[in-house]
């Protein structure tokens, strides 16, 4: 059985959903996943990271993202320096606003970590020197807030969380390796989705947009994010339905076309599938809980 690395040991007891591990140097880890996902942010030195099939060797100013079931480790290493940002994503918002309109947002944390038994690293981002002293700054940050436990650190913790996530996924689309812009340009498909969620997308303009036959367009979208750009839309609206229906009065029809139904029975049906319950009924469990 490989070593699974657990919440409890690794988090602080209050329960706060990021931490920050830095690594001066790296030492020698055994194979192991974990419960949480890490940012690596590698500072300086080298090694061979393997992960699965895959190995590759890593420099500073590589970043990459773990999801949490992925087997990982470094080997051969020489001064590996890293910044690894733990963090457990069913337990912070990460595509708040328009972050989902952000195409290396989907690259670097919704479809690369995802891609399990693929090759999982290609698709990683490589920071010049400027960049590198951003995000280092903002680790810095994170770190002094997690460490302070101030009254308000969970709010400033997570604010510098979400500047680190948001400007990685900036640069991961102005400078992607090879295999990244394959990933990349699904990630454009997808914020092209997400920004015109409230109406219907064609195949040949998502086709269009990531440079690829209607066919293959199918066939590499199906394999990063393992649903059909139909079943993604469907998911995408009925999450967005879900919050309205937590936070606001709405009507459930008018939440049905807010969303992007044009048929609120049909949506109800859709609501049904993907949650077990009827909106009606979840709105109800919510509002007791
Ligand atoms: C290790 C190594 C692992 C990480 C743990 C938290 O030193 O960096 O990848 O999962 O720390
Ligand atoms: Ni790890």
């Amino acid at each position: 059985m490989k070593h699974i690395l657990k919440i409890d040991d690794w988090f602080h007891p209050d329960g706060f959903p990021i931490s920050v591990e830095r690594r001066e140097p790296q030492e020698l880890f055994e194979p192991h996943s974990h419960e949480f996902a890490e940012l690596v942010i590698v500072t300086g030195g080298r090694c061979l990271h393997v992960s699965g099939q895959d190995s590759w060797e890593m420099t500073a100013g590589d970043v990459f993202v773990i999801a949490g079931p992925r087997v990982h480790e470094y080997r051969d290493l020489e001064n590996l320096r890293l910044v690894n940002i733990l963090y457990q994503p069913s337990q912070l918002q990460m595509g708040l606003l328009d972050l989902p309109s952000v195409a290396g947002y989907h690259a670097l944390f919704t479809l690369e970590p995802s891609r399990r038994n693929r090759q999982p690293t290609k698709g990683r981002l490589h920071l010049n020197g400027k960049e590198m002293a951003q995000i280092i700054e903002l680790a810095d940050r994170l770190e002094i807030e997690l460490k302070s436990r101030e009254p308000g650190f969970g709010f400033m913790a997570t604010a510098a969380f979400m500047q680190i996530i948001g400007q990685l996924s900036r640069s991961y689309g102005s400078s992607p390796s090879p295999d990244g812009k394959a990933l990349l340009r699904i990630g454009e498909a997808l914020s092209h989705l997400e920004r015109n969620i409230h109406r219907s997308v064609n195949l040949e303009e998502l086709a269009n947009i990531a440079h690829m036959s209607q066919r293959s367009f199918l066939r590499v979208f199906l394999s990063a994010t393992g649903t059909s750009p139909l079943a993604w839309v469907i998911a995408q609206r009925i999450n967005r339905a879900c919050r309205l229906l937590r936070n606001t009065d709405r009507r459930v029809t008018e939440i049905a076309f807010d969303v992007g139904f044009n048929d609120s029975n049909y949506f109800t049906r859709q609501f049904r599938k993907v949650t077990g319950l009827s909106p009606r009924a979840y709105r109800i469990r919510q509002i007791g809980t």
